[in-house]
């Protein structure tokens, strides 16, 4: 592999002539994230992270720009990779490398580039690190072991990494404690539904412009991430179809007004397909067998293992991209299928990512994670940690004000009422 090293710097962008472009869509993103400001403001006085290294592999977008500038704002230095091959806004990327911020990141990289950016982030032995899906703590784990023992804690954004953190933390093959940003309310049931669920749609639309309504979606999985994906493209008219290997989960699609069915039938019917299980291989030869000519395929989860498109590849003849991150699938048989952004994440690679306003308290819980694992990270135990639960309840005490919305107060009587256990009928 060759990169064409801008050496001597410390960063390396697209073009850093895009930065005046990326600073306006920082502003931008700025005016949407009321919680991450005031953050700025109380800990640039505080500067909470003073003396810390950050490494962070998060995709590259205006909202991870106000996270990166929030922390250096604290006193705490970064270097920083995308998360996702194809997820950095180069504009936002250049705008950030012109302030000093060191970067590696550009839209388009190959795998190899991709960890060889995570490696570069490693070369100032970071302190803390701040993953997304914890490629950047698997690369220390497996790859820079010796960086390990400097590292105080490390932080986690997303259900695909919290899951292999937990399994790793499990097996006793962790080495320094992480907070799993993912698993609170301010996180999941916010960003994994509302920005999913959004910016989802907007990847399809932007990529395909197709009418929604009428349409039979089928998504895979209906968790946090999937239920938003449903709930949106049914306020859009669409007959949602989910597939699932929970029940519960299942059960909550069906009393939500969805049908629920085997990807083996669900196959047949469905006009657009998303996945968002996380799970490698959800839609595979056989279904591409009986797709409708015409089906759009993508996915939003993590990686881009939930689609085999080595099994649609056999099954073709040729391929153009027909739009922007839309590709068509000409079959043998005469069938075409199209795959949006090449199976990777619809919502970041066809569109901006989540929308500002829920990505200001998923940040804001990566913020704060940072300060405690900086203020208090070497006396925590090496597992994985929940976000205290007051935590939530103050970004979304800030978040409501910044919203103008008054909340009531119990009164001492009701607190009392609430605990007592001699009152009844
Ligand atoms: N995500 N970030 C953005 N606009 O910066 N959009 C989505 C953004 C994160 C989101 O928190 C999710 O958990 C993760 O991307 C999946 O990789």
């Amino acid at each position: 592999m060759e990169i064409m090293e801008n050496k001597g710097s410390n960063y390396q962008v697209a073009d850093i002539s895009l930065a005046s472009k990326g600073r306006m869509k920082i502003d931008w993103a700025e005016s949407r994230m009321p919680v991450m400001m005031s953050l700025r403001e109380e800990h640039s006085k505080l500067q909470s992270l003073n003396g810390m290294r950050i490494a962070g592999c998060l995709h590259v977008t205006k909202e991870t720009a106000v996270l990166v500038e929030t922390i250096r704002a604290a006193g705490g230095d970064v270097s920083w990779s995308g998360c996702n091959p194809l997820s950095t806004q180069d504009d936002v990327a250049a705008a950030l490398a012109a302030k000093g911020a060191s970067i590696y990141a550009w839209h388009g990289m190959s795998v190899e580039e991709f960890y060889w950016a995570i490696d570069k982030t490693l070369e100032f032995k970071p302190t803390l690190t701040l993953d997304d899906s914890a490629d950047l703590i698997f690369s220390v784990h497996n790859r820079h072991p010796e960086l390990a023992a400097t590292i105080i804690g490390g932080t986690e954004e997303t259900t695909t990494g919290v899951h292999r953190l937990r399994a790793m933390a499990r097996d006793g093959a962790l080495k320094y404690p992480v907070i799993a940003v993912n698993d609170t309310e301010t996180k999941w049931d916010f960003d994994n539904v509302f920005g999913t669920g959004q910016s989802s749609i907007d990847g399809i639309l932007r990529a395909t412009s197709v009418l929604m309504a009428g349409k039979n979606f089928v998504v895979a999985g209906y968790g946090h991430c999937g239920s938003g994906c449903a709930l949106r493209a049914s306020g859009l008219g669409a007959h949602v179809i989910a597939t699932e290997v929970k029940p519960t989960a299942a059960l909550k699609a069906v009393l939500n007004g969805y049908q629920i069915m085997k990807m083996d039938d669900a196959a047949a019917i469905g006009d657009i397909f998303i996945t968002a299980t996380g799970m490698k291989d959800v839609i595979v030869g056989r279904h591409f067998d009986v797709m409708r000519d015409g089906a759009i395929v993508c996915n939003t989860g993590h990686y881009d293992c939930e689609i085999n498109l080595a099994d649609l590849q056999q099954r073709t003849e040729s391929v153009r991209e027909i739009r922007s991150n839309c590709e068509e699938y000409t079959l043998k048989d005469g069938r075409r299928i199209y795959v949006l952004a090449k199976g990777r994440l619809v919502n970041l690679a066809a569109a901006e990512g989540h929308p500002s306003e829920v990505m200001d308290m998923s940040f804001a819980n990566q913020f704060l994670s940072l300060v405690r694992l900086a203020r208090e990270g070497k006396d925590l135990e090496v597992t994985v940690h929940d976000i205290p639960e007051d935590q939530d309840q103050i970004i979304a005490g800030i978040k409501l004000g910044t919203m103008g919305m008054a909340l009531d107060e119990l009164t001492a009587e009701q607190i009392a009422y609430q605990d007592d256990y001699s009152a009844g009928t």
